[in-house]
């Protein structure tokens, strides 16, 4: 009979997933089993209709008012450090500490990304790094650049995220209030902050179109941050250089980092996660977000930012690293 968690089958092994590095080389010896786990189409559904809003609002972008269109990168920017300095470097990972305003911000920020609350997103995250690239990686890149990207939210998560997941210490989470408040009123906060306040600002404070506020600033600053915060996973987990641990699959890439305000330094970042900076090199260009946790640092909201030595940094690539490749790779100009 199959085994049954969270009340739910588990189909029987289908298949072997071998671990394909992305160097090129595939690891015959660590096969991981493949379960074929259930579409979520009710997922599916509501992805293709935002991306057809996204298209949507592509095309009504150049015939909106430029203060609509100011506003959907002001709001992309928001949500995108609600995310990298919220719910990644502060709550997943504490490398930072920071007091109840900016904890607040960072919270109403992180629920206008609409990525699930912060204790879910911290929770999912910490299992990543722990179970990185096996089956208990809710996004496993070794299941593909699509799975990685954005199929894993379209299907049921394999049982071993739920089970090895259900070890991670998460207590730390709901203990702070803003993140026990947000999970509590998760949904409304998020439909207010993701899609009504963004569609009825724009229209009364400066008279856009209904049509133009709802399909731009909502749903199109939506999707664009939900495929940067996609890419760490799927092309930083693939693509780039290894500097520091040239044995796993996240890589530095640039182009990750520029759309995602610093977070595609990544084979860094898997190397050494208590670094609130996720990356050795901190230009405000290539990492917005160090700029923006420094900048709360300099008016006393944020504090205790943890970061890794040169002589750690060096140590370590001596042990682990690629040194053929320079790290940093010449966008680490203040
Ligand atoms: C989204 C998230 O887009 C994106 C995250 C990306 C992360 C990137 C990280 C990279 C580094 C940082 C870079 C930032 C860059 C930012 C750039 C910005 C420009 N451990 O989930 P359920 C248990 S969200 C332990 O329903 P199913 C738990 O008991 C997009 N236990 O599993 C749970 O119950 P509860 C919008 C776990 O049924 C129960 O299982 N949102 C864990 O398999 C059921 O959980 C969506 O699209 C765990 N890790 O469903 C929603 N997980 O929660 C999509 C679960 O009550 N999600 N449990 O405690 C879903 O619909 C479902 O989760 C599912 C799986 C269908 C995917
Ligand atoms: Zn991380
Ligand atoms: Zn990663």
């Amino acid at each position: 009979m199959a085994p049954r968690i969270d009340g739910f089958d588990v189909p029987e092994k289908i298949d072997t997933l071998q671990k394909t590095s992305t160097q090129g080389q595939t690891n015959q010896v660590e096969k991981e089993e493949k379960i074929d786990l259930p579409i979520r189409w009710r997922n599916v559904a509501i992805f293709v209709f935002l991306h057809m809003g996204a298209l949507c609002g592509l095309y009504l972008s150049f015939y909106s008012k430029i203060q609509t269109l100011i506003f959907s990168y002001f709001l992309y920017i928001c949500g995108a450090l609600g995310i990298t300095a919220g719910a990644h470097r502060l709550w997943s990972h504490r490398t930072y500490k920071a007091k109840l305003p900016l904890r607040i911000l960072l919270g109403v920020f992180q629920t206008l990304a609409l990525q699930n609350s912060i204790y879910e997103w911290s929770r999912d995250h910490r299992v990543h790094h722990k179970h990185a690239e096996t089956n208990a990686d809710p996004h496993n890149a070794n299941r593909g650049f699509f799975f990685s990207h954005m199929g894993w939210l379209l299907m049921k998560k394999h049982p071993d995220v739920i089970q090895k997941g259900s070890r991670i210490p998460l207590g730390d989470l709901l203990a702070d209030p803003v993140v026990a408040f947000q999970k509590k009123y998760y949904r409304t906060l998020a439909i207010l902050t993701c899609f009504v306040l963004p569609t009825v600002i724009p229209v009364f404070l400066w008279n856009e179109s209904w049509t133009n506020a709802y399909f731009v600033p909502a749903i199109l600053r939506y999707i664009v941050t939900l495929h940067f915060t996609w890419f760490v996973n799927s092309f930083a987990h693939m693509w780039g250089m290894r500097p520091y641990d040239k044995k796993i699959n996240p890589a530095e890439n640039l182009f990750v980092s520029m759309g995602a305000i610093g977070e595609g330094f990544h084979n860094y970042h898997h190397t050494f996660p208590m670094d609130y900076s996720t990356s050795e090199h901190g230009s405000v260009y290539f990492n917005f977000t160090k700029f923006f946790i420094d900048f709360m640092a300099l008016i006393g909201q944020a504090y205790d930012r943890n970061k890794v030595s040169p002589e750690q940094i060096l140590a370590r690539r001596k042990r682990t690293g690629d040194l053929s490749v320079q790290s940093g790779q010449g966008y680490d100009a203040e």
